[in-house]
């Protein structure tokens, strides 16, 4: 069996990923840290030019204020995001990102992104209220490449490491002391000694059973290589964690994924059940039930999902979104017939350029299926559930605010930092502070680092590696290959073995325990206590099974531990659910058992942890401190 060589590499600030929240931090922290002649290093498991959820590209900037033109206020952006995500949020953190954002905006064009500009007027093209219009197959490259050259400007100060899988944290005590990870093309194990770390390593994908099986597997939403390494991580390192059941359940057009956005804001289209009903209108009454929130406007997410579920479940299903209704009704209101047929050419090619520019695959299946938008309507449905703090879920690391916004119980000294010392968090990683996207994540990369070198300054002492610890992880890292090699001649088949399992194997495991049990697509997303009372005994003869995980090559030995991380995340969410007793996000999740709101009693972070020294968890409820009025 080929051995691994073990890599050294000592640096002031490690950032974990190369996606837009890890972009941001290279930038600002190249920024700080070259003024104090520190060091970063950023790691990526792919390579940053198309790496993490950007890597198709997307069309659309989903979060951008336009303060200066008199557009929105921060506040106006709590508010909207406190609607939606059913009064839990931390309004400190969105806050700042709403300060911060239009900033991080004018560099991406300053950069070379290309905006949609209105002829006439010269400005950004809304796509809705906090949407602006992009023609953004190229945006992770153009991110990329400024995060780069910020490092590359740096000298031997600044360096990118691709194709490394970050897999476990190390720890001096309370504080952390680096991070191991292993290369994905060559035998190398890499240890990183660091003074501060910053988590980006994204969401959760492939935790639940896809709606996408057979040969339709790996297509999802978001990207199939957004294994939960960031809640790994960050549970692992002992980081208290906050809305761990805010699962986020994207509508989608169905089987290609293509988000519904740009169709509901941007083209004003109608979703519709199969007799012709807008749900949006026959069932508002529903939306009484849920307190406050239903009657926030616009509707919150999983309210919008759970009207649209309602008559799924009523049998009024399937539900289409009228895209050739929207594409003429633009065309109808321009009245001269040269002038109409030119803006319906154009609409037709925005709308495909919508998804040239982000989800490919649905282009591929409107074209597959003879489907041109502007004839005929598209079917859309609830995918499975994801978690991804930067989108419209919550899940992730508690941080601490800024010192300026935070109140005492949200500070305790370095922005986004957790509550593990020097372990900070940004992007998906950083939870309750939802609606940030692919702006308001790189937004949260740049605070997050330029707080980080500050810990370093302050604490420039270098913290001690814990042999023991560093030698089962390597050890750990061994194994798959080791057991692969010592039992593949058992049987004729390398997938079907007495003495292993493949990570295809555990992976199509976790997500069954998890479809059935904590409420996947196939329950219609619902669960109860008992149901996970069950999930979670079967997740832990799943754990100890992991023991028995098997690689043939440095690809499955990633396939493996990707798998490792989806089930911290699976078991932290099914916990959290369990602990949380009301269905407060209605289309996200339900809970048979407890089918009502509870408020104000529930209105409540539930943040939960992990001892690294025991492995047991516990949890906790925070109150909501509201500060916009
Ligand atoms: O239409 C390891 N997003 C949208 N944002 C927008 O602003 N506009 C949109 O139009 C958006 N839409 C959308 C979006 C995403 C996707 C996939 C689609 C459509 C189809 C959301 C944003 O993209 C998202 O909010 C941000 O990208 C989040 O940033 P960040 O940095 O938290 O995650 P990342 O960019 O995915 O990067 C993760 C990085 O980590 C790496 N990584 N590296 C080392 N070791 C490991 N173990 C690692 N695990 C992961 C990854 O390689 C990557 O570099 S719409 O639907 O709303
Ligand atoms: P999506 O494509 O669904 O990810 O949505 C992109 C952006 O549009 C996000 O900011 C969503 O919150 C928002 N959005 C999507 N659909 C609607 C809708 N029907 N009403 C209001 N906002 C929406």
């Amino acid at each position: 069996m080929a051995q691994f060589e073990t890599v050294e590499v000592s640096t002031d600030l490690l950032i974990c990923g190369g996606g837009m929240a890890a972009c941001g931090a290279a930038v600002e922290a190249a920024y700080w840290a070259k003024k104090q002649g520190l060091k970063v290093t950023m790691v990526d498991k792919a390579t940053p030019d198309r790496s993490g959820a950007v890597a198709m590209g997307l069309s659309a900037i989903n979060t951008y204020m336009g303060v200066v033109e008199g557009e929105n206020t921060p506040e106006g952006f709590v508010k909207y995001v406190r609607g939606d995500l059913m009064g839990i949020t931390r309004e400190d953190l969105v806050y700042d990102i709403g300060r911060h954002v239009d900033g991080t905006v004018n560099l991406f064009e300053k950069w070379g992104l290309p905006f949609w500009r209105d002829h006439e007027t010269g400005k950004r093209v809304r796509g809705g209220k906090w949407q602006i219009m992009i023609n953004g197959e190229s945006y992770k490259v153009i991110v990329a490449e400024a995060a780069k050259n910020a490092l590359a400007e740096m000298g031997d100060k600044g360096e990118v490491i691709d194709r490394v899988f970050i897999l476990e944290p190390l720890l001096d005590g309370d504080r952390i002391a680096g991070a191991v990870g292993f290369s994905v093309r060559e035998n190398k194990i890499y240890v990183f000694k660091a003074k501060a770390v910053m988590a980006a390593m994204g969401g959760a994908v492939g935790v639940f059973r896809p709606r996408s099986v057979g040969e339709g597997l790996g297509r999802s939403w978001y990207p199939p290589f957004s294994s939960g390494s960031s809640a790994y991580f960050t549970i692992k390192a002992g980081a208290e964690m906050t809305c761990q059941e805010v699962r986020f359940i994207p509508v989608r057009f169905k089987d290609g994924y293509g988000p519904v956005g740009a169709w509901f804001l941007f083209f004003k289209a109608k979703a519709k059940n199969a007799l012709g009903e807008d749900y949006m209108v026959t069932n508002a009454a529903e939306l009484e039930k849920w307190g406050p929130y239903g009657k926030v406007k616009p509707v919150p997410a999983n309210l919008r999902n759970w009207l649209g579920m309602l008559d799924v479940n009523a049998g009024k299903g399937p539900i289409y979104m009228h895209t050739p209704e929207a594409m003429a009704a633009f065309g109808d209101a321009i009245p001269d017939e040269k002038a109409r047929k030119k803006r319906m050419k154009e609409l037709e090619a925005e709308a495909w350029e919508d998804y040239l520019d982000m989800t490919v695959s649905q282009a591929l299946l409107w074209a597959g299926e003879n489907i041109r938008p502007e004839d005929r309507p598209s079917e859309i449905a609830g995918a499975e559930p994801y978690f991804i703090g930067s989108h419209s879920g919550a899940s992730g690391a508690w941080c601490s605010g800024p010192e300026d916004l935070a109140p005492k119980e949200y500070f305790w000294g370095y922005n986004r930092m957790t509550t593990v010392k020097g372990l900070f968090a940004a992007g998906d990683a950083c939870g309750a502070s939802s609606h940030k996207f692919s702006s308001g994540s790189h937004t949260e990369g740049r605070i997050a680092a330029k707080a980080a070198v500050a810990f370093i300054v302050d604490n420039p002492s270098e913290p001690k590696i814990d042999k023991a610890q560093l030698d089962a992880i390597i050890e750990r890292i061994n194994r798959p290959m080791k057991l692969f090699e010592e039992n593949h001649a058992k049987s004729s088949d390398p997938n079907i073995n007495p003495a292993f399992m493949k990570p295809r194997q555990y992976m199509h495991r976790i997500q069954k325990i998890m479809d059935e049990y904590a409420g996947g697509y196939s329950c219609a997303y619902t669960t109860s206590a008992k149901l996970m009372e069950k999930g979670l005994e079967k997740l832990a003869m799943l754990k100890e099974d992991s023991e028995k995980l098997a690689a043939e090559n440095l690809h499955e030995l990633m396939r493996c531990f990707e798998n490792i991380h989806r089930t911290a995340q699976a078991e932290v969410h099914i916990r959290t659910m369990l602990f949380r007793e009301e269905t407060r996000w209605p289309g996200y999740y339900f809970r048979s058992d407890i089918p009502t709101i509870k408020d104000p009693e529930w209105r409540v972070f539930v943040n939960i942890a992990m001892d690294p020294k025991t492995g047991e968890y516990s949890l906790k409820k925070i109150p909501v401190i509201e500060l916009v009025k």
